[in-house]
């Protein structure tokens, strides 16, 4: 994340919000819970069923695991956007570098091509691309502000997010929440959509179905309360 900074990546306001996530960490025990591995498999099963599935980037996202998001955009069919709260040219192109260099071909999102808005959003968040998420039926939101979430479900998106915080506003409004460490969570998930892709439509949205978000939040609260 310092070498994200450096880079010109990651905000600083990013940093801190990778230390809240961080200290979220260690009440989960800083390891991929039981709750979090239904959560990913239901979420790849989710990015498989969708017709046009786009994995939203930020800067702390393309800092920790931009190889994921490329291989996972492959499997699942999924464009990649860059998405950024605090939106300037350079950090858009750098972040676009970023997943280009590890093998993105159609980084979407930056410069005239975020020209769509999401209704009732004000900050730099509202911008995004007409051929990407604004069309989008699933949106994986890593590490993200609530107002977007809430914004994306009202547009009748399906949002899948990973979040370390099981209370925030965005953990409660996605329709799957990850709750786990980005670094851990994408690798796992890159792992289970490769291992679902040989799975017909009927078994994916049988795991999609048996899937409650509700429950399952509540399940990661658990183990934190319990300080596992
Ligand atoms: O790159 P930009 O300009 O789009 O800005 C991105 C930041 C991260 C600054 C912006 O989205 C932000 O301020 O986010 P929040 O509102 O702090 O929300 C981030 C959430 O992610 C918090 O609930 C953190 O606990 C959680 N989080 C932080 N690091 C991780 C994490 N969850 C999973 N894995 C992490 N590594």
């Amino acid at each position: 994340m310092v070498g994200g900074f450096k880079n010109g990546l990651v905000v600083a306001e990013g940093l801190i919000a990778h230390g809240r996530g961080e200290a979220f960490d260690y009440l989960i025990g800083e390891k991929t819970t039981r709750p979090a591995k239904s959560a990913i498999k239901a979420a790849a099963a989710m990015l498989l069923l969708s017709k046009r599935p786009v994995i939203s980037v930020n800067g702390n996202a393309a800092a920790l695991c931009p190889k994921d998001f490329v291989q996972l955009a492959e499997i699942t069919g999924a464009g990649i956007e860059v998405n950024l709260f605090y939106r300037t040219s350079e950090r858009e192109t750098a972040i676009k570098a970023e997943l280009e260099k590890h093998g993105a071909k159609n980084v979407l999102g930056v410069g005239p091509r975020a020209s769509a808005k999401i209704p009732e959003l004000q900050s730099q968040r509202r911008r995004v691309d007409p051929d990407g998420i604004f069309i989008a039926d699933t949106v994986l939101v890593p590490l993200e502000d609530g107002d977007r979430t809430e914004a994306l479900v009202k547009m009748g998106k399906r949002v899948i997010t990973v979040d370390l915080n099981p209370m925030s506003r965005t953990a409660r409004k996605a329709h799957v929440t990850i709750v786990d460490n980005l670094v851990r969570a994408m690798p796992a998930m890159v792992k289970q959509a490769r291992k679902l892709k040989g799975k017909n439509k009927k078994q994916l949205q049988k795991i999609v179905d048996d899937f409650d978000s509700k429950k399952n939040l509540s399940k990661s609260l658990k183990i934190i309360r319990r300080g596992m």
